[in-house]
Formats: structure tokens, C-alpha cells, sequence
């Protein structure tokens, strides 16, 4: 499906250094390794609600690393997935009375049009789970094949023939090779701790007839009332969720590609599973490294479409929220970290920016060399931006006590050039 559109990138003299990002499997700090060019896959929107401030922070976060990459001269082949068709998505629909597909495309352009306010880089390969299922079903044949996933009978009037992975079989595939994904290979966590997860996030861990309780489905058959597709061997039906993210990020990127990032809301299952279909499928690992971003909150609860809590990116916008305010907000907390929205947030930001932009008509010579080195070293250090915000603030501090005669022009052009560069935030 089409993507959006943001400003171009404006070119900065020099070249940065690579970042040092968390891995969360590896569970250390890792250098991203130079290559001619970088593979990103972030997990994408359902589209049943607006995007929410988390959403927005968890794109610009990795919007940020995607100009990191660009700023150190290594293009980023980008793929986001959209979750568009699955059950919340479902009975979103339902309860609305309107068709799920009109709801789908209707949120995703809303998506579009908040990413693109946002100076968002869009991704090469925007693509719907929809559009892949084509390629789900030979895949989840596959491993039918190889006994690495196997049909469940059904229950209580339920059909016959969901297909679930078999999490034990796919981690006993290569016991010797350090590569191999075994469960809990990415989230580190014990079954005691993946189970409340799993239940939570869309798994079934009591489903009779699986052979363990963590294994997650890959083809629903058909629900009468349920959309379906041509499933050939499996029946007809639909793909599970993780096996679409997997998919999409095969077809497009290598094995492994360079960054599978998201929301630490999917380091499990969601990550940890598609991790292992991808190794399932190819005996290689999904991704080099896996980032992921903290949890943006409100009034003390994490902010989500289900709870309710949200403030949408549309609704800042509708009110005549400057989006470079709306990114400041978000780069004044570490992209890893868990925050809340306030008010005062926002209004921090708008404090903020106010002053940079005030600034640049007093950028004193021979300032914004020295700044963009501070911005460049802040970023590298794990996409450091309240950091590079603070460099920001004590360069707009000195030009301020300076006043507009100092003004130099390139230096002025240069400040706002590498603002926007690195940090997707147009003065
Ligand atoms: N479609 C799936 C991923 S395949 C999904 O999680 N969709 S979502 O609409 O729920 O979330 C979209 C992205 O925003 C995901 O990367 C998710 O991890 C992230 N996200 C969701 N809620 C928050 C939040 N409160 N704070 C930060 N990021 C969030
Ligand atoms: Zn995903």
C-alpha cells in the first residue's frame, strides 16, 4: 500500500558516527555495524483507533535512528507492516457497524497523514498483512511439513484445522548452532513470566490440543462472519499475527537484516515468536539486533487504544500544536525509557522551541559547528535526544545573550539544517 511523504533530508558537511544502540537480546549495549546499506522493520499500526502519542513516539523514535543511519552515509532499506486484519481490528468493526476494511483504510490514512505532519521518513515497503497471504500460506505449509507446526482439532462447535508453531520442535532444530533461536532466545523470559503475557497479547495458552501452551497460532481457519482467504492445504482462512511480520520482513529484507524494532509492549510473544518463524523458515536469524521503545503513558496507566487513555496526535494537531512542538515533546525523554504525557510536557516543549527559533536569528559565528558535533555525539551514544535537546537549549541560551546583530547566516542555516536533519524537527 502507499506510504506517506515527508521533507527531504537536508545534507550535513562531515560524516557521523554510527549509534550504539540497546539490544534487547542481547541484552547489551551493541555498535550497529557499518554496511552499505541498513535493514529496518518497525512493527506497524492496527488500524482500528488514531494514533495515539505512544504510537508517535515509538515512530519518531525510530525516525531517529533511521537519520542516524543517513547522517553516518548508510541508506536504510525501511519496511512497516500494517495489522490489518485481526481481532480487535474485528470487533472494532463490529461494534461500530462499520465493514472492517473501510475501517482499516480509513485509520491507516489517518496514520499516513499524522506520520507525515510529523516529518516521519516513510518506509520503502508500506505493507498490509492483507497483501501477503499469499505468501503466508505455502510458508505455514511448510512447516505443517517439517512438523514444526501442526493442525488443532476444534471444540465445542469450533472447526477443525487452526494451525499453531511448534515452539519446542523449531528450538531443537540446531541445538549446536549459536544462532538458533530457542523460546526466549529474544525476551529472556521464563515460562512463568510468558504465559500472563501470551494470555494478554492475543495467545490462547489453554487452547486443548496444542502440544505447548506457548505456541502461537499461524492459520485460523474460517469463522463463518470472519473474512478468509484461499488457504490451499490449510483451508481457508487467516493468518495469525506473528507469522505476518515475519512474512512481510522476509519478503522485502534479508535474514538477518540490521534492526527489528517496536514497542517493549512486543518483546513478547510478538517479537519472540516472529523470531522464531523466521529461523524456522530460513535457519538464520531474523535480525541483528532488536530495539525497543519504552511505553508512553497517561493519568498513570500505559496509553492504549483498548483503555482508552489517549491523546491523538490528530487532536494536538486540530488544536494548532506546532508538530515540531509535538516531536520536541517526545525527544525530551529517552526513547527507551516508560513516560507519561502531562500538559506540562507539551508545554516544556513549546518553551523550547520558541527559544531555538528566537535563537537562530542571533546564531553567533562559528556556533553551529561545535553544536552539531554535540548533537552528532549525544545521538550516538543510543539516540541520546534529551541530550542533543539540551545542546540545542545551551547554544540557543548563547545566542540569545547575544542579540541579532551577532546573527550569522550560515551558522543560522547550518542549526537549523541539523535539526532537522537529525531530529526531524523543522525551525
Ligand atoms: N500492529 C501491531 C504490531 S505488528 C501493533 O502493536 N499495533 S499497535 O497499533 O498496537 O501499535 C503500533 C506501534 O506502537 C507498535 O510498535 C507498538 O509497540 C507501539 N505502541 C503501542 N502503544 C504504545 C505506547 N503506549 N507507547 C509507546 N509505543 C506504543
Ligand atoms: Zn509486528
Amino acid at each position: 500500500m502507499k506510504a506517506w511523504s515527508a521533507r527531504s533530508v537536508p545534507d550535513l558537511p562531515g560524516e557521523a558516527p554510527l549509534p550504539v544502540v540497546q539490544d534487547t537480546r542481547l541484552r547489551r549495549r551493541a555498535e550497529l555495524p557499518r554496511q552499505e546499506r541498513a535493514g529496518l522493520y518497525v512493527c506497524g499500526i492496527t488500524p482500528y483507533d488514531a494514533t495515539h502519542m505512544g504510537h508517535a513516539a515509538t515512530y519518531v523514535a525510530f525516525d531517529v535512528l533511521h537519520r542516524a543511519w543517513l547522517d553516518a552515509g548508510t541508506p536504510v532499506d525501511y519496511v512497516q507492516n500494517v495489522t490489518d486484519v485481526d481481532d480487535p481490528l474485528l470487533e472494532r468493526a463490529e461494534a461500530t457497524g462499520v465493514d472492517w476494511r473501510e475501517l482499516a483504510a480509513e485509520q491507516t490514512e489517518l496514520f499516513r497523514t499524522d506520520m507525515s505532519a510529523l516529518n516521519v521518513l516513510p518506509p520503502q515497503h508500506y505493507v498490509g498483512a492483507t497483501e501477503v497471504v499469499d505468501r503466508i500460506v505455502p510458508a505455514v505449509e511448510g512447516l505443517v511439513a517439517r512438523s514444526l507446526a501442526y493442525p488443532v482439532p476444534g471444540q465445542d462447535g469450533e472447526p477443525d484445522g487452526d494451525v499453531y508453531f511448534d515452539v519446542e520442535a523449531a528450538g531443537a532444530l540446531a541445538p549446536d548452532d549459536e544462532d538458533a533461536w530457542v523460546l526466549g532466545d529474544v525476551s529472556h523470559l521464563g515460562p512463568e513470566q510468558m504465559l500472563p503475557l501470551f494470555a494478554e497479547r492475543g495467545g490462547d495458552p489453554d487452547r486443548p490440543g496444542k502440544r505447548h501452551r506457548l505456541d502461537p497460532l499461524l492459520w485460523r481457519v474460517h469463522r463463518p462472519g470472519e473474512p478468509a482467504w484461499a488457504g490451499a492445504s490449510l483451508g481457508e482462512g487467516r493468518p495469525g499475527w506473528h507469522i505476518e511480520c515475519s512474512l512481510i520482513a522476509l519478503e522485502y529484507l534479508p535474514a538477518p537484516f540490521t534492526v527489528q524494532g517496536g514497542g517493549s509492549d512486543l518483546v513478547f510473544p510478538h517479537h519472540e515468536m516472529g523470531a522464531g518463524h523466521s529461523w524456522a523458515l530460513t535457519g538464520r536469524p531474523m535480525a541483528e539486533h532488536f530495539l525497543h521503545t519504552g511505553m508512553v503513558g497517561l493519568d498513570g496507566e500505559k496509553m492504549s487504544k483498548s483503555r482508552g487513555n489517549l491523546v491523538l496526535v490528530s487532536t494536538l494537531r486540530a488544536e494548532g500544536v506546532d508538530p515540531a512542538v509535538i516531536r520536541t515533546a517526545i525527544l525530551a525523554h529517552r526513547y527507551s525509557d516508560d513516560w507519561f504525557w502531562t500538559d506540562l510536557v507539551l508545554a516544556g516543549a513549546v518553551v523550547r522551541v520558541d527559544a531555538w527559533r528566537r535563537a537562530l536569528a542571533a546564531a553567533p559565528e562559528g556556533s553551529a559547528a561545535p553544536l552539531l558535533e554535540a548533537v552528532r555525539t549525544a545521538l550516538a551514544d543510543d539516540l541520546d535526544s534529551p541530550a542533543a535537546l539540551a545542546a540545542l537549549d545551551d547554544w540557543a541560551a548563547g545566542a540569545l545573550t547575544g542579540g541579532p546583530a551577532e546573527c550569522s547566516a550560515p551558522d543560522a542555516q547550518l542549526v537549523r539544517d541539523l535539526v532537522e536533519a537529525r531530529l526531524g524537527v523543522v525551525l
